[in-house]
């Protein structure tokens, strides 16, 4: 049985090297080269071009090497077989490092004593803020929002979080669906994004809901933090906030291009921090590794984890 890899923007040639040496006994392919379609069973996929999974008759699942799908959902030829997404505890906590390390850079001014340092100033007359006065909202309460939202809970953040369907967690405070964003907003200081890409969510990340954060906290204004998606959001929309006031500074993971155009004003803006999609980057090896579980458990009768619904988008 063949799998087919099929990525744009990581190194192609390592994913193979790593598939063949976990599943020796399986012949693995790339496109562009020559190999017999109806051999393909299984295909594993990051930013695949549209149309690289069509015509493989005898397709049973496409992993996608990320966490999030939207890569592949887009693509109007994709086969309906399952598709499936990685979830590691290496890769949450990961993300939630991110989120916990940048709302702590916020919560305790490091932006402001690393400028102090390159100025030689010494000037602490500024009072720091208690976490528990804090309010941190968490978009998207799946694998890594809740993850995230349970970490800055132990740092005493005071934490809520908003989903599509409504939730009953123990100790967090939910809101969920349209009529719930409004009040979600309006008690959060600080922001961050775990959302997917969907339909739904593309563009939500604008003037209007940076309008709707809370400007009355601890901690200087509003705060956004996004490592869901660039789609997510109107980078125009956010410069325009941090400009006229509306955001005190926003701290992004994912751009609406990628990799972030040299001419981004992002790069230069003074309370703008960039990382380069790299929040929670799992080591390859473990990625590989559920692929193998997965075929193994398939081949095995069991059913698919993880697998994506398709109605939803995630
Ligand atoms: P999950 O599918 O586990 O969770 C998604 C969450 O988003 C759910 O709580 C879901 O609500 C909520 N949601 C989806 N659509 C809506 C909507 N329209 N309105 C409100 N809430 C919505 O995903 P993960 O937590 O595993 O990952 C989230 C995203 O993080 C990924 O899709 C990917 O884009 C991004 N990511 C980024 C990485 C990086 O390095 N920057 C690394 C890994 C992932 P409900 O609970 O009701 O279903
Ligand atoms: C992603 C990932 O989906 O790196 O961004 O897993």
């Amino acid at each position: 049985m063949t799998i087919l890899v099929a990525i744009k923007g990581w190194d192609a040639e390592q994913w193979v090297a790593r598939l063949r040496s976990k599943l020796p006994e399986r012949s693995v392919v790339v496109p562009g080269e020559p190999f017999d379609r109806r051999a393909v069973h299984y295909a594993v996929a990051w930013k695949a071009p549209a149309g690289a999974f069509a015509g493989l008759p005898n397709l049973e699942a496409i992993f996608s090497l990320g966490a999030g799908v939207d890569h592949l959902l887009g693509d109007p030829k994709l086969p309906d077989v399952p598709i499936l997404r990685v979830v590691d505890p290496d890769l949450t906590n990961r993300m939630s490092e991110y989120v916990v390390l940048h709302c702590l850079k916020i919560l305790r001014q490091q932006m402001r004593y690393v400028r102090q340092q390159q100025e030689r100033v010494w000037d602490d007359d500024d009072a720091q803020p208690a976490a528990r006065h804090v309010r941190v909202g968490v978009l998207g309460l799946g694998v890594l929002g809740r993850d995230a939202a349970r970490k800055l809970q132990v740092m005493g953040f005071d934490v809520a979080g908003w989903s599509r369907s409504p939730k009953r967690l123990p100790d967090l405070a939910t809101f969920s669906g349209d009529d719930g964003l409004a009040p979600f907003l309006a008690r959060t200081d600080i922001l961050v994004c775990l959302l997917p890409l969907t339909d739904d969510t593309r563009g939500l990340i604008d003037r209007k809901l940076l309008g709707g954060l809370a400007r009355d906290g601890r901690v200087g204004g509003a705060h956004l933090i996004n490592a869901g998606r660039g789609g997510l959001q109107v980078e125009s929309d956010i410069l325009a906030c941090l400009d006229e006031g509306a955001l005190a500074s926003a701290t992004l993971d994912v751009f609406e291009t990628e990799p972030l155009p040299s001419a981004s004003p992002l790069w230069a803006h003074p309370r703008v921090t960039v990382t380069p999609h790299n929040a929670a980057m799992s080591e390859p090896e473990a990625i590989i590794s559920l692929v193998a579980q997965q075929i193994r458990r398939h081949e095995g009768g069991q059913p698919f984890e993880h697998a994506v619904d398709r109605t939803v988008g995630y």
